[in-house]
Formats: structure tokens, sequence, C-alpha cells
């Protein structure tokens, strides 16, 4: 099948079904959920690292990316579960994070021991003759973005936490480390594959400070040289399938990069998940803010990219969600009275989009945020160490409370909700993260007498039936509608109109004239009358076809 008429799950593995009571997610958990999953008529999944790691930054710190951490289960448990789902029409997409690796990783262990081979994997730099650090970058996750390394009287990069230590791409051996694990992967049936943060490898050499009032990933994002690291890692590994899907996830990036980054004849990557329409609802582009989503600007995004990509022969990863962001429906949807009409109104604006949609665990039951009501309940290091800041920066417990419990990574990785019992039939054990709303928000009801679940199944189906969903192209609709996003899709004769209300009050479209005899290919409301002037209900999505 066509990557355009393919749509990929993402299981977050820590949370999405504990087999063996741990209270963690694993392998054969998933394996025991796939029935379900082969509902939804999904064609891969990627799932988050499962690695040998020490679980600083839930996996994406790999001490081993040959070996399945016994947490998450076997080697044999992984030949089982991509033997099982291949079986089930399934591909499987694995997670590589190459441009770190754990400090507890063999490398970084023989660097540390002053192995000079494995001390040119990372960025070793003395300090400045003054004392200070080598560089004045800040780390992702707050703090500095260098430590000390043992007592050799170096520093090391860490773009993210300390015990995340970055490999430096310059050195070819790296580059060749990196392709030998796909490869790997690769002989074990993986077909895809998903680069974590790939756009922040291309550093160079000279870790130069970043001017004042300069935020220093601007230095390092998305420089020229990833193109050629990418055409490389192509050419030695998942290039070399031409069945493969690749996805890179880009930080900060534009729309002329992701051209070069996905355009075929480039023999980069399938696609990329850029992040700009889920910064709509920070404050200065600051993510531990508060504010509700800017809409212009958010539709601004969606159309920009979608024509931009469109028009420079680009490919796009459409989601919302994922394990780093909030869940959609508490930031652009409604979690309240309007749940489950937002939920398919937002998977509307994605799912007969231009690109390939991603469906994040529980998306397709409307799942929501946690609503904790504790700093006790937050694991993530990156929400923690954002609390602490906030506070030191003079912010009261409560009000950095607040903002960390609408932005945190644990928002969308509490256990998938399999029913309503007090553990969401996620564990028998202690959750190593608490469900909160299972009560009202789970799969046993959901495929009882929801109906969320069968409007995602209804647009995977049009993705794979309709050309001009899968293949068409993107024009704009209108920007200045004050609650409609909307857009068009057209191939050769026929012309698709995607409306999309995104605020809980009617609204009124004036339709354009032709469009008066078009059918209505689907809404998330019965009983559409397709006139002039189209009502639109709270959150109601309708796509009308005219052939
Ligand atoms: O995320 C990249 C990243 O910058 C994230 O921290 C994310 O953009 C941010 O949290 C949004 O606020 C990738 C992985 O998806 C993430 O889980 C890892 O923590 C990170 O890289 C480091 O590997």
């Amino acid at each position: 099948m066509k990557l355009s008429q393919q749509v990929i799950y993402q299981i977050y593995p820590k949370s999405f079904y504990d087999s063996d009571g741990d209270g963690i997610g694993d392998l054969r958990g998933i394996i025991s959920k796939i029935d379900y999953l082969k509902q939804l008529n999904i064609d891969m999944i990627w799932f988050n690292p499962f690695f040998v790691s020490p679980q600083n930054d839930n996996g994406y710190d790999i001490a081993d990316y040959y070996r399945i951490d016994p947490t998450f289960g076997t080697m044999a448990d992984f030949e089982e579960l991509v033997a099982t789902l291949k079986a089930a029409g399934i591909g499987v997409m694995l997670d590589m994070v190459f441009n770190h690796t754990s400090t507890q990783h063999e490398w970084f262990q023989k660097a540390l021991a002053g192995d000079e081979t494995y001390q040119k994997f990372y960025y070793l730099r003395p300090a400045k003759a003054d004392g200070s650090l080598p560089t004045n970058w800040e780390s992702k996750f707050g703090g500095p973005a260098l430590g000390p390394i043992g007592d050799t009287g170096l520093y090391y990069l860490h773009l993210y936490d300390p015990t995340q230590a970055d490999l430096d791409w310059h050195n070819p051996a790296v580059r060749e480390a990196c392709a030998e694990v796909v490869n790997f992967w690769r002989d074990k049936g993986v077909q895809g594959f998903r680069f974590d943060v790939i756009n922040v490898t291309g550093k160079s050499e000279q870790l130069v400070d970043a001017p004042t009032g300069v935020a220093s990933k601007t230095l390092y994002t998305d420089t020229p040289i990833v193109h050629d690291y990418l055409k490389e890692l192509n050419e030695a590994s998942f290039g070399q399938d031409p069945d493969s899907i690749t996805v890179g996830e880009m930080s900060s990036t534009t729309i002329k990069n992701s051209i070069g980054y996905t355009k075929p004849s480039n023999h980069e990557l399938s696609m990329v998940f850029n992040f700009h329409h889920l910064k709509t609802d920070y404050v200065d582009g600051r993510k531990w803010s508060r504010m509700a989503f800017d809409f212009p600007r958010l539709k601004q995004l969606l159309d920009g990219w979608a024509a931009g990509m469109d028009a420079g022969g680009g490919w796009q990863a459409l989601f919302w969600n994922n394990h780093d962001q909030p869940r959609a429906l508490n930031r652009f949807g409604d979690a309240g009275q309007y749940r489950v009409k937002s939920a398919e109104m937002l998977a509307t604006v994605i799912h007969l989009m231009r690109g390939t949609p991603f469906i994040y665990m529980g998306e397709e039951i409307g799942m929501v945020d946690p609503y904790y009501d504790s700093m006790a309940d937050y694991a993530d290091i990156e929400a923690l160490n954002a609390y602490r800041a906030l506070v030191r920066s003079g912010y009261s417990h409560k009000d950095a409370f607040t903002i960390v419990r609408t932005k945190a990574r644990d928002n969308s990785r509490t256990p998938m909700q399999w029913d309503a019992t007090p553990k969401a039939g996620f564990t028998t054990g202690r959750p190593w993260l608490r469900p909160t709303n299972q009560q009202t928000i789970n799969v046993a009801d959901e495929l009882d007498h929801g109906e969320i679940f069968n409007y995602y199944q209804q647009l995977i189906h049009l993705r794979k039936t309709m050309p001009i969903i899968a293949d068409g192209t993107y024009k704009t609709w209108r920007l200045d509608d004050q609650q409609v996003f909307g857009y068009w899709r057209q191939l050769g004769e026929q012309q698709l109109l995607v409306l999309n209300n995104f605020y809980p009050t009617a609204t009124t479209v004036k339709l354009p004239e032709a469009m008066v005899n078009a059918e209505v290919l689907l809404s998330n409301y019965p009983d559409v009358v397709v006139q002039a002037d189209l009502q639109l209900q709270p959150y109601q999505s309708v796509a009308l076809l005219l052939n």
C-alpha cells in the first residue's frame, strides 16, 4: 500500500498494557491487544523505545541499542510481536535515538575510562581559560548543556538530561554505528524507523557560544549537514528497502528544510514531524506557560505547512498527540461537554489532510489529561525540572503547579484505559502512572456504545479508498473565518471541501456556489443539509465531495 494511503498508530509501551503485574506495560501486553488494534485497520505501529535504559528519560536514554530492556520483555517476545503484527497486516516502526546515548552506554563508559576511540564518539571539551563551561548552551530540560566527564577535566555535551550524552556525528564511526543499529532491526523484520531529534545532530565541531538573547538551539538545529547525514544513513540502511517508512522528529524546522528532508528524489526520509502548530498555546513561545490556543496562528500554520509541502513535493506526518504533548482534546478541543464531537473534529482535520496521519494511543477513544492534584503524581524529568525552575523564578507553588499540570508530558503517558475498573484494566499491579478518568473514558465502553472509535475507522477507510484524500493536492479555503478552519483537496475534476468548526458555538459558512450540489462524504453530526449558508454545530466537521 502506498505511503499516502497509510495510517500509523503510536504505542508508548510503558503505558499500553501490563501482562506481568509489575505496573509497567510490556511487549507481551501489546501482543495480547493486537486484535483490538486490527479493528482500526492501521498499517504500522510506532513504538517508543524499549531498549535497555536506566529510564531517566523513559527510554530515550539508551544504554544498549541491540537489547530489549527486561522490564519490557525479551527478544523472543519482540520477534513474536513482529510476526503477530505481520500476520495482522501491521508493520513495526522502531524509535532510533541517535542524537545521544545514555551515560550508561558502553561507548560512554569507555570514553569515561579514557578510551580515546570512544571519547571521539562524544563532544568532550575543556573548560574555557577562565574555568567557565566550554560553551553557554542550555539543555532543553533546563540548566547548562554540559557536565564534567569523570575526573578527565573535560566536559561532555548533553542537549537533554545529563544522563543523555550527545554523539558527535562528525565522527564517521558514529554514523556507521547508527547504520548498523538500523540494519540489525531491519534483519528482525522492522520496516519503519522514527529518528529522534535527528535535526540537532548537525552541531558544529566548534561549540560556539550563543550571543546574548539568542537561544542556543538556533545554533545547532536544522543545519545543512543534516541532509548529508540522512542521505548517508538512507543509503547505508533503510534506503535499501523500497518499502521502508521513515519519519524524522524535526524540532523548530522549516518548510524549506522539510521539503529537503522528505522529497523522494532526495533519498533522505519519508516524512517529518514538525511542532509549530503545537506551540500555539505557548505564551511568547514558552512551553511552561498557559494561554488559550491562538486560532488564527493555528490555521496559518496548518494551512501554510500543507500548502508549502504540497508545492515543494515534501510529505508531512500529521498529528495532534504524542508522548511528549498534553492531550490535544484539552488544548484544541473540549474535554467536557463536547469531548466526543471535538475529538472527531480534530481527527477530521488531520485525517483528510495531505500527509500521513498518526494516531497516538487513546486518541481513538477520546482520552484526556489526568488532572492530577499534586506534583507527587508527575514523573517526567522535564516536568519536574520545569516546576523547580518556575518556583525558582518566583512563581507560587500553585501557579507553577497549574502550568505543569497543563503542559506536562505525563498527561499523555497515563495508562491506556481498557475498562472502567480502578486500574483501567491496564495492570493487576500498581500502575507507574495513575489513571483518573477511566470510569467515563475506556475502550470497553467505547466499543460497546461510543462513536469516536467508529469515526476513526471511517476516516481510515476513506484514506484507503479515496484517492483524493491520499493523493489529492491541497488548496487553501479561507483563513479569515472566526471559528472554522477549512481546506480544499483536489484530484482531477474532483473537489473535496473539509470544514471544521473549532468552537462550542454553532456557526454558518457561506459555501462556494458550486458546492451546494456536493454530497456529504463525512460529518460527525447526522442529517447535514447542504445549502448556500451551511450550518455547523459545535465542533462539527463536514467533508463535501463534488465529482
Ligand atoms: O523529544 C524532543 C524534544 O525536544 C522533546 O523534549 C519535546 O519536543 C518537548 O518535550 C516538547 O515540550 C524527543 C523525544 O520525543 C522525547 O521523549 C525525549 O525526551 C527527547 O527527544 C530526548 O530524547
